[in-house]
């Protein structure tokens, strides 16, 4: 077999595939290899999933992982990626002291949305964001968004095939409640990142869909159809919240005290439960908190 690329130890298991740090015996550079099998063995690899890959290939910013290669592997299909250190849970789990600075708070999240709004930019959306999607090289603090488009290539993983739970940490409420996915639905998600990096804990409970519906009402109000027009109309508003109206008990700046103002306001914009009135990727990165932001080495 005259492989291209060498297996090292495999690093992950994602909803889609396993990932392997590989080595590429060409140019000896390490790579990431993401293996995904498709359930129906006949037909190989649908052709759907051939041609979103190679839209996603066209993909070319500094903060989104590079996809470098795509090879077809029997039933399934090896992407190879760019590889970076760390993933963003495991930084702030290694380094909290390092992860609740705020400059780099600031410098990560600006990275982050650099990102989205470029592939949002590009007609594409993650649906996925989460710390385990976000890739970090340690020693220069370049922040990189993996899986960005498989979502849309894929499907969005339910969990079963793979046997992991969900993350609903980082749902929209949109979503939750049964609504069409957009843009928005990664701008609550990187807000939900972003106060995650400054409590060093996820912001909403994840135990059911109605927990962090609870959870996100109890912080940022009951959604009414002063506050969100049609939200009365989405096909899961009954279930959800009809029948167990809460109180809003929290406060999001005490919850994430330390953060300064500006970022506060930011903050309280991207996790803005109506997705038409959300802050764009593109306006969030012109938002006053990031008046000094350092973008050196992005
Ligand atoms: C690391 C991962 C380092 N690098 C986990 C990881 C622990 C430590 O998943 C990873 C990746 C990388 C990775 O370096 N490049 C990619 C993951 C993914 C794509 S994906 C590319 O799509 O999220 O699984």
């Amino acid at each position: 077999m005259d492989n291209k690329y060498e297996l090292i130890e495999k690093i992950g298991q994602g909803g889609f595939g396993v990932v392997y740090k590989c080595r590429d015996c060409l140019t000896d550079a390490t790579v990431a290899l993401k293996r995904i099998f498709f359930k129906n063995e006949d037909e190989g690899v649908p052709s759907s999933v051939i041609r979103e890959i190679a839209l996603l290939k066209e993909l070319d910013h500094g903060n989104i992982i590079r996809l470098l290669d795509v090879i077809k592997n029997g039933a399934g299909v090896d992407l190879i990626f760019e590889f970076l250190d760390i993933d963003l849970s495991k930084f702030i789990a290694s380094y909290p002291e390092v992860a609740k600075d705020q400059q780099i708070i600031k410098r990560f999240l600006h990275q982050i949305l650099c990102g989205v709004a470029y592939c949002h930019s590009h007609k594409i959306l993650h649906r996925d964001l989460k710390p385990k999607n976000l890739l970090i090289d340690i020693d220069s603090k370049v922040l990189k968004i993996a899986d960005f488009g498989l979502a849309r290539a894929f499907g969005v993983p339910l969990g079963t095939y793979t046997g992991k739970v969900v993350t609903l940490a980082y749902k929209a409420p949109e979503v939750l409640l049964g609504s069409n996915y957009s843009t928005p639905v990664d701008v609550w998600a990187v807000g939900c990142i972003f106060a995650e990096m400054v409590i060093l804990r996820p912001l909403f409970c994840t135990e059911s869909e109605i927990t962090v519906l609870m959870d996100m009402f109890s912080l940022l109000g009951v959604p009414t159809e002063a506050t969100w027009p049609g939200v009365t109309s989405l096909s899961r508003y009954i279930a959800n919240i009809a029948t167990f109206p809460p109180q809003c008990t929290r406060n999001l700046g005490d919850e994430v005290a330390g953060l300064e103002p500006a970022g506060l306001d930011l903050l309280s914009k991207m996790l803005c439960l109506d997705p038409n009135k959300r802050i764009t990727a593109s306006d969030a990165l012109k938002h006053s908190y990031f008046g000094h932001v350092s973008t050196a080495g992005t």
